[in-house]
């Protein structure tokens, strides 16, 4: 692993792509913990103005609030930890993890930052990983703009519309995307069920709250 190298990555583009980080056979035992967690926990977690406003159509799930961890295969491996430092050279801290799950025809998620980009020294590293194949087939590929994390507030527009220097990915099963909480992305339609997961971090001394309020084209939730 060439650290130096995923450090310049990410903080000329916003994001570092990193392909098979994870064992398929960690990568299965997840993905069925967690469908079975949603299939018995379908109900919409949001309200129909939010989902109208935002466009952004999942169920989360936050497994530590049910005493129900059990994902540490993925955000205590030695490897991952030293990818984190290398990005975030000052020291972080752990934020919470969360499962997301969208169903089949549902529309994706609309262009948003994490959180506000107020100041660009206050932010959120997300750690996506993917437990099963996003292909052409089942939807859901991400979007980033590239560079956005120097780039301010999103500008209001379409939610989900393209725009000049966006990166479309189909991750993989095990592929890991560390991705700046201010670089706008976006999840395209479903067509098949869809499970993500994020593993967020921030820099020390950074508040808890920070990814309270997440920034839409139209409207900050
Ligand atoms: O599900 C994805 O691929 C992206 C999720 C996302 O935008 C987030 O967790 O902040
Ligand atoms: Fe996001």
């Amino acid at each position: 692993m060439n650290y130096k190298n995923i450090h310049d990555r990410f903080w000329d583009q916003g994001f570092v792509i990193l392909e098979g980080f994870f064992e398929d056979e960690m990568m299965d035992n997840y993905n069925r913990k967690i469908l079975q967690h949603f299939e018995v926990n379908r109900q919409w977690a949001h309200d129909e103005e939010f989902i109208a406003k935002s466009s952004a159509e999942l169920i989360p799930w936050f497994p530590d609030n049910d005493g129900d961890g059990g994902f540490d295969g993925i955000d205590q491996p030695p490897a991952f930890n030293r990818t984190t430092d290398a990005i975030l050279t000052d020291g972080w801290q752990n934020l919470y993890c969360m499962m997301m799950f969208s169903e089949a025809g549902s529309q994706g998620q609309a262009w948003h930052q994490d959180c506000p980009p107020d100041n660009r020294l206050t932010f959120n590293l997300n750690w996506l990983v993917y437990t099963h194949n996003i292909t052409e087939e089942t939807g859901g590929a991400i979007v980033i703009m590239s560079e956005a994390h120097k780039a301010g507030l999103l500008p209001v527009g379409k939610s989900q519309e393209e725009l000049e220097g966006q990166v479309v990915f189909q991750p993989k099963k095990g592929t890991v995307i560390f991705l700046h909480g201010h670089c706008f992305h976006r999840v395209l339609p479903v067509m098949a069920d869809r499970i993500s997961t994020n593993f967020r971090a921030v820099p020390e001394d950074t508040p808890e709250d920070i990814t309270d309020i997440c920034v839409y084209r139209n409207t900050k939730y």
